[in-house]
């Protein structure tokens, strides 16, 4: 209450300035927080990366409200700024990035409450005014520092008959800012543009290396190759759309026909261990299907060929007891569950194929669990075995503040 009647009070230009500063530290933090969501290395962080991105929202939620603090002054800060086209021009482009780091990350927020088409339209859109943004800010906050600002450049004073001096004061202070001003420029280009460039590749298909590459490059010798059935080969969804970012929370396990096993143990009449040759001699199935994480990137039609959970189920003779299906990642770490009633969803799938190739060892290969109604944080990578439980077991991303509800459309009751 205090606050906003010394709000009130404040002078047009001391709420300016106030906005200003304020807005400076949040989008600091902003850049801080996103950096740390956005670095893959950073995934192992676990529980922390759950906080950071409640705080990475609160934070966003403030620069809006700060905006819309700012809104009532924007005639009277243009009126002022008349004549000054540099800092006209600075005003926009600092409210249009503004305005795209907020819509966007408005939807990314609420992810749910938007069409899943949209997703990877607004993280795009959310990284690139990142990539354009954080540069321009810091540049902004730099090039205008104090230190660059004083000493004031004195005042040209030209005596009628007096020759100018040839490299006055004001002349080095002036090459001095102008040389600072190239170097702060360059310095954030090689720093940022490395990773802005490796960004562009990624997104924008034609240069990301290939599904035949990613095979080729895979560490994973899994012998024989399961041949492809003729809707694998075409593929029938007419080829993935989108990019997969790859995460893990392990090094990235690799696999040999030799030393990988498939088990299925717990609540099972009958336990299996299989070897890879066992496991692909099982009939498989093809499905479509769209992968979605919960950190608002999408993969669309994906063609995917693997075993249906709910065969294996079958085969393994579930008991009247188990409730819930328990999923071992071969890295050793990531699990995740489904309740039993979850698991017999008729696309929930263990995939050895995608798009027709094996899947590559990033990606999860080579089985990868697949739970298309679900965030793909169900989707465990590197999958070797599955347990039949009686009592809940919370995953690894659960674990860590991940909401157990995973579905990507609420089922409607
Ligand atoms: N073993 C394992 N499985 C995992 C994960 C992981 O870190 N380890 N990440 C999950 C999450 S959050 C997502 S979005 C997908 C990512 O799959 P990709 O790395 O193939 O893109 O894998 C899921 N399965
Ligand atoms: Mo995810």
């Amino acid at each position: 209450m205090e606050h906003w009647r010394e709000w009130l009070t404040k002078s047009y230009g001391k709420k300016l300035k106030k906005i200003h500063a304020w807005n400076a530290v949040t989008i600091l933090l902003l850049t801080i927080t996103g950096i740390l969501l956005y670095v893959p290395a950073f995934r192992t962080l676990g529980a922390i990366r759950v906080i950071l991105k409640d705080v990475h929202i609160y934070l966003g939620v403030l620069s809006i409200v700060l905006i819309l603090l700012y809104i009532p002054f924007i005639f009277k800060h243009l009126k002022q700024l008349k004549g000054k086209l540099g800092q006209r021009w600075n005003l926009g482009i600092v409210l249009f990035i503004l305005l795209g780091w907020s819509l966007s990350g408005i939807v990314l927020w609420q992810l749910r409450s938007f069409p899943s088409s949209w997703n990877n339209a607004a993280l795009l859109i959310h990284d690139l005014f990142t990539f354009v943004g954080v540069p321009y800010a810091l540049y902004h906050s730099i090039t205008r520092s104090r230190w660059l600002k004083s000493p004031a450049r004195p005042k040209r004073v030209d005596y009628p008959g007096e020759k100018p001096k040839e490299r006055s004061l004001t002349d080095l202070l002036y090459t001095r800012r102008v040389f600072i001003r190239w170097s702060v420029g360059l310095v954030l280009l090689a720093v940022i543009g490395s990773s802005f460039y490796r960004w562009l590749r990624s997104n924008f298909t034609g240069i990301t290396p290939t599904l035949d590459k990613l095979v080729a490059e895979s560490g994973n010798r899994m012998l024989p190759a399961p041949s492809p059935m003729a809707d694998s080969l075409i593929p029938v969804g007419g080829g993935y759309q989108g990019n997969f970012r790859i995460y893990t929370v392990t090094p990235i396990p690799s696999f040999t026909s030799d030393n990988w096993k498939f088990a299925v143990t717990g609540l099972v009449d009958h336990p299996m261990a299989l070897d890879w040759q066992s496991f692909i001699n099982i009939q498989r199935k093809v499905q479509v299907s769209d992968f979605h994480c919960v950190t608002g990137w999408s993969v669309y039609n994906l063609t995917w060929e693997g075993i249906p959970l709910s065969e294996f189920l079958k085969l393994a003779g579930v008991q009247k007891k188990a409730k819930f299906v328990k999923f071992y990642s071969g890295d050793g770490v990531y699990t995740d569950t489904l309740s039993l009633e979850q698991a017999e969803m008729d696309d929930v799938m263990l995939a050895v194929l995608m798009d027709g190739k094996e899947i590559p060892q990033d990606y999860g290969g080579p089985v990868k669990l697949i739970v298309p109604k679900m965030y793909a944080y169900k989707s465990v990578k590197w999958l070797q075995s599955i347990e039949l439980i009686e009592e809940d077991h919370i995953g690894y991303w659960e674990a860590r503040g991940y909401d157990t509800d995973a579905w990507v459309d609420k089922p409607s009751v």
